[in-house]
């Protein structure tokens, strides 16, 4: 006796998957609304749970994908390294850690928090993809709403948005087998966004925020010419010279960084990107090289203190750790 086959009712449709939704399409006008951000999320949130992720494309055109990055890019890019996040009593700030293409903890997050609006700031510390499996999905819906609200979402670069990273945690495979053929090309204008992403927020002039945490300053040395009296001092990042010479940066020696870089740089004269970015806190007294991870830093609670200490600032929010000098109520 054969056994019920329990589909047998059901019509023979509901075996099929369900077909895509229509492809998103920029707003006419250019002007992108709340009601255009929720439709993306929804869009985003079903092709995440029902469409086979190589048939992105047919939802989300590469056109589509590559507009909507570039629109952040312009805005992005125009933002200083450090961001001065200024609240007004009535707004909350809310600051979100590493979210690694986790697509649909980011759309609860949004729903529990809150969305974004004139009442409500987010500052996300980085890595948006990598790891997880909607990186291009998470990092394009996080850009959406950059675009939306510039003035109440922040989005800051983590380690992960690097050339490096990316080749190597998952996010380039991603975008080539969801793209295909015009994946290189939106691979790239992923890759320039990334360069344009800032580097680290003051929230109410006293909470740092940052993907690592602190960065070392530039020191003067003598240069062989100056001795000769024909030039000056020569200034030298840091790490180069005697490590017992190490100091702190200064915020306006942050400020002053080249952050348009595809992979910060362990070595040179612009270290500030690849410390804030991969740094360590540590229970150690001092500041060092970052030995673990040839390229960054590694700070005790003495140098947490000082960085605190000498900018007036109470907090420091890294995706690690919390430091916390309480010098008053926040
Ligand atoms: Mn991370």
């Amino acid at each position: 006796m054969s056994q019920p086959d329990s589909r047998a009712d059901d019509p023979a449709s509901s075996l099929q998957p369900p077909p895509p939704p229509p492809p998103v399409a920029w707003p006419e006008d250019g002007v992108l609304t709340r009601d255009w951000v929720a439709g993306l999320t929804a869009t985003l949130d079903l092709c995440s749970r029902s469409l086979p992720a190589d048939q992105l494309p047919v939802v989300l055109p590469a056109a589509l994908a590559q507009r909507l990055v570039l629109a952040a890019s312009v805005i992005l890019h125009r933002e200083p390294n450090l961001v001065r996040v200024d609240p007004r009593p009535d707004q909350t700030v809310v600051v979100v850690g590493d979210v690694h293409g986790q697509l649909h903890d980011v759309i609860f997050l949004l729903q529990d928090a809150g969305f974004p609006s004139e009442d409500r700031i987010f500052v996300f510390n980085g890595d948006y993809v990598d790891r997880g499996a909607w990186g291009l999905e998470t990092f394009l819906l996080l850009l959406a709403w950059k675009v939306l609200l510039p003035n109440c979402v922040f989005l800051l670069r983590g380690n992960h948005e690097s050339k490096y990273c990316t080749s190597v945690y998952g996010f380039e495979q991603e975008v080539i087998f969801k793209y295909k053929g015009q994946g290189p090309q939106v691979y790239r204008k992923f890759l320039r966004c990334f360069e344009d992403l800032p580097l680290a927020t003051i929230i109410a002039g006293c909470v740092y925020t940052a993907h690592g945490g602190i960065f070392r300053g530039a020191i003067v040395v003598p240069s062989k010419r100056s001795k000769k009296g024909k030039k000056g001092n020569k200034y030298k990042a840091s790490s180069t010279i005697d490590p017992t010479l190490m100091k702190l940066g200064s915020l306006d020696e942050l400020l002053k960084a080249r952050r348009t870089v595809l992979d910060p740089p362990w070595e040179g004269s612009n270290l500030i990107p690849g410390d804030v970015l991969w740094s360590d806190p540590s229970l150690e007294m001092g500041l060092s090289s970052n030995k673990e991870r040839g390229i960054g830093l590694v700070w005790g609670p003495d140098i947490t203190q000082q960085f605190l200490y000498t900018n007036n600032l109470k907090v420091c929010y890294l995706s690690f750790i919390i430091c916390v000098l309480v010098i008053g109520i926040i």
